[in-house]
């Protein structure tokens, strides 16, 4: 059985090494980044059985990219090489006081040639549920229709399936990623926004509870609105649960805490069934989606900060770790 599987595009990351500027940088780190194969990788080191699908370039960094998530337990069975197009890059630069800037270089990568015919019912076999965001549709037209399609054949075979719209306004334009987003909702039994995300998927409604019943409406079972410092608010078919965030004086990194967040969330989800969840359960998955996006603040690197499950439990007070 596979708990989660996922699809998108990673990339290999180069930061400086010194936290610097790149024009001033010498020395750059180098690692992998990618919205769902860090929802993956988090996964992975909870314990989770999951497979990671993808599209990878026949080169060295497609072979990092494979490497990486192999030895962290993710299973690659159905990554697809594509020989004429590279595995893409992308470039962090931290930036005191704010987000880090990101400088994608994945235009014609291998995953944005991801296409529906590429789409096998094999991926999604023996699975419980399909996690998607709202990257991989933004990088062609071919892969939204894919996205798409995965989405609608996994709610047929009777997968759940969350989708968060980690909505990039580098990679498309503002009307095409409200389109097109919102187009792929009503696939969803989980929606997982950030708070400014709804706002603009939504911008004519006046009000979250509005948006809420709207999405509702829809088919979407659960919604789940990530608010940064504020911690989340959830609403299970209009039943409203919120908590509060688990303070931290420093973020080191804030690339990828979406991402731990949504991985927190779906392990909790996970120890029972997801097509019924309910509110006892819930309220415990916001604390620890609330914890692990936390603690990926801490750690440079988009997925290098998820937590092992001791490590989660003893953040959440479940089991003490003897540190000495
Ligand atoms: O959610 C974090 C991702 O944004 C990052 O790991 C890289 O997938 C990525 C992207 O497209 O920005």
């Amino acid at each position: 059985m596979v708990d989660v599987v996922t699809l998108g595009e990673t990339m290999v990351l180069f930061q400086p090494s010194s936290q610097g500027k790149i024009t001033d940088s010498q020395y750059f780190l180098k690692t992998i980044g990618g919205a769902e194969s860090n929802v993956a990788l988090a996964l992975a080191r909870l314990n989770h059985s999951v497979r990671w699908i993808s599209k990878l370039g026949k080169d060295p960094f497609g072979q990092l990219i494979l490497k990486t998530l192999q030895a962290e337990g993710v299973a690659t069975d159905y990554v697809m090489t594509d020989a004429d197009h590279p595995t893409a890059v992308f470039f962090k630069e931290a930036r005191p006081l704010r987000d880090p800037a990101v400088y994608y270089y994945r235009k014609h990568s291998a995953a944005s040639q991801l296409k529906p015919t590429d789409f096998n019912d094999d991926w999604l076999a023996e699975a419980r549920h399909l996690h998607v965001t709202g990257i991989t549709p933004a990088l062609s037209h071919d892969a939204f229709l894919l996205v798409e399609k995965t989405m609608q054949r996994a709610r047929e075979l009777g997968l759940t399936v969350s989708f968060d719209p980690n909505i990039r306004f580098k990679l498309w334009s503002k009307q095409e990623a409200k389109e097109k987003l919102l187009k792929l909702l009503p696939y969803s039994t989980i929606f997982l926004p950030g708070e400014d995300e709804l706002r603009f998927l939504f911008s004519e409604v006046e009000s979250i509870d509005q948006i809420i019943d709207q999405i509702h409406s829809q088919g979407v079972d659960l919604v789940v609105i990530k608010k940064g410092t504020e911690g989340s608010k959830a609403s299970l078919k209009g039943k409203i649960i919120e908590k509060p965030a688990f303070k931290v004086d420093h973020v080191v990194d804030s690339v990828g805490a979406g991402d731990a967040y949504s991985a927190g969330l779906l392990h909790e989800l996970l120890k029972a069934d997801l097509h019924s969840i309910n509110l006892e359960q819930l309220e415990s998955a916001l604390v620890t989606a609330n914890t692990m996006g936390a603690y990926a603040t801490q750690f440079q690197g988009d997925w290098e900060g998820a937590p092992t499950e001791e490590e989660l439990n003893d953040l959440l007070g479940k089991e003490v770790l003897i540190d000495r």
